[in-house]
């Protein structure tokens, strides 16, 4: 579809959401109300600047169903986000919904060549997240065979993908980083599997790191992301170009704001994104700050597509770190340890206070543990990652090298951030 035409299409869908939503949401019946924004007084795009964000706070204080954009007899699926701390953000989908959720991730999946020739195993966890059951019925919409294993007894999937003669893979770049390894334990050789994609995606990997999880299983990832406040997987993802991950935009409408002063930024633009939703109708949202850090490109992809493609995310904006006054995003030390010779693509990154002042420090494993015997190169070594953090970040770190397979492992999103600036000592 050419952009001008998708265009008209969106400013069709925003009126109709902007006018569901006030009809259906008391939330946003107030909302909008005060703000002075109806369906009619929308008549182009840009019009959407006058619309309030909406933010997970909002969702929060409507805990469980209050945003709910139909009754409860309409709606047939509930989902929930963990949240670190306090009560899950609770999504709900009416029929309609699951329909288009599973058109959405199905369109992703077809283009990164997803067929119904394939054997795809699906290691996100089943239940209330999203990830599992948003992949599952877009896959089953093309026809592929699923082996639904959920996450978790790593040697057993490893014996499946073996045994299946599985095609594609589908996790976070993290677990299937650790399923390789298990994998490699376990004494099966790539040349054993059948794998040739991985569909990963649910939490942030860097190129470097994209690389190594290719290395380790001998195929081709690809990026998918979305969030349960908007649908789940199926917001968008990577074609085979990989070349940045398409927006369904025939479902969403993308923004990119400045996250401190929420001014809207020019297409192009680095800053947050910030979402609304078109034809969701058990959990419609307008304007989501997502807080997920990412560009926007509208140009026509190589293949054809014609929706706008953001770039993989670089954070979110409350997971940059503020280190002595320097903002510090987890995916700047990544990249750097993970194209580092002699150390692993495992790491963790544990933040103190100490007095009045922040540290960092990045425990990064070695990937041979015969260097832990030989101080003289350890120290070469460590000396080595402290200055390359130091050029990148700005800022000076201390750096722990440790045994190979000491640090945590990760069946769902990967958790390398320890912030233990708040915990009394
Ligand atoms: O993670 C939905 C999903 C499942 C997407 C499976 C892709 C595949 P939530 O648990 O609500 O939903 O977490 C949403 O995870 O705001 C991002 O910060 C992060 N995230 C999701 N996908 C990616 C990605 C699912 N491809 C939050 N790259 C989002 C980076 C991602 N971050």
């Amino acid at each position: 579809m050419p952009r001008s035409r998708l265009e008209e299409l969106q400013l069709e869908r925003l009126k109709w959401s902007v006018d569901f939503c006030i009809r259906n949401v008391p939330f946003y019946t107030k909302r909008l109300g005060e703000a002075g924004v109806t369906a009619e007084k929308i008549k182009s795009l840009s019009d959407i600047q006058y619309i309030p964000y909406t933010t997970k706070d909002d969702i929060r204080d409507q805990y469980p169903f209050g945003l709910f954009g139909r009754p409860r007899k309409e709606i047939v699926r509930v989902h929930a986000s963990s949240g670190t701390t306090g009560k899950p953000t609770v999504v709900g989908y009416t029929r309609g919904d699951l329909d288009l959720w599973s058109d959405c991730v199905a369109r992703l999946c077809a283009a990164v060549g997803v067929t119904d020739e394939d054997m795809i195993l699906i290691a996100f966890g089943y239940g209330l997240f999203t990830g599992a059951l948003g992949l599952h019925y877009g896959l089953e919409k093309l026809g592929a065979a699923i082996v639904p294993a959920s996450s978790g007894n790593t040697k057993k999937q490893i014996m499946l993908l073996k045994d299946f003669g599985v095609t594609r893979l589908v996790s976070t770049p993290s677990y299937a980083l650790y399923m390789s390894e298990v994998a490699r334990e376990m004494g099966v050789s790539n040349d054993e599997l059948a794998l040739r994609i991985g569909l990963f995606g649910s939490e942030g990997c860097t190129e470097e790191m994209r690389l190594q999880v290719e290395k380790g299983f001998d195929l081709f990832a690809t990026d998918n992301y979305g969030m349960s406040e908007l649908m789940g997987p199926g917001v968008s993802g990577e074609c085979h170009l990989r070349q940045g991950l398409h927006i369904n935009e025939d479902h969403f409408l993308a923004e990119i704001i400045d996250p401190t002063t929420g001014e809207v930024r020019e297409p192009g633009a680095s800053g947050e994104l910030v979402m609304t939703t078109l034809t969701r109708e058990g959990f419609p949202m307008l304007r989501y700050r997502t807080k997920d850090i990412t560009r926007l490109n509208l140009e026509p992809c190589a293949c054809g597509r014609t929706f706008a493609r953001m770039d993989k995310t670089t954070g979110r904006t409350d997971d940059m770190l503020k280190i002595r006054g320097v903002n510090v995003f987890p995916s700047q030390i990544e990249s750097e340890l993970v194209s580092m010779e002699n150390i692993g693509p495992h790491y963790q990154l544990v933040v103190r206070r100490e007095g009045f002042m922040d540290t960092l420090e990045v425990q990064v494993e070695l990937t041979d543990a015969s260097l832990l015997e030989d101080y003289g190169a350890l120290e070469r070594q460590q000396r080595s990652v402290k200055a390359n953090l130091n050029t990148v970040l700005g800022i000076d770190c201390k750096v722990s090298l440790i045994e190979p397979k000491s640090l945590e492992r990760f069946q769902g999103k990967a958790k390398r951030i320890i912030d233990l600036r708040n915990q009394k000592s």
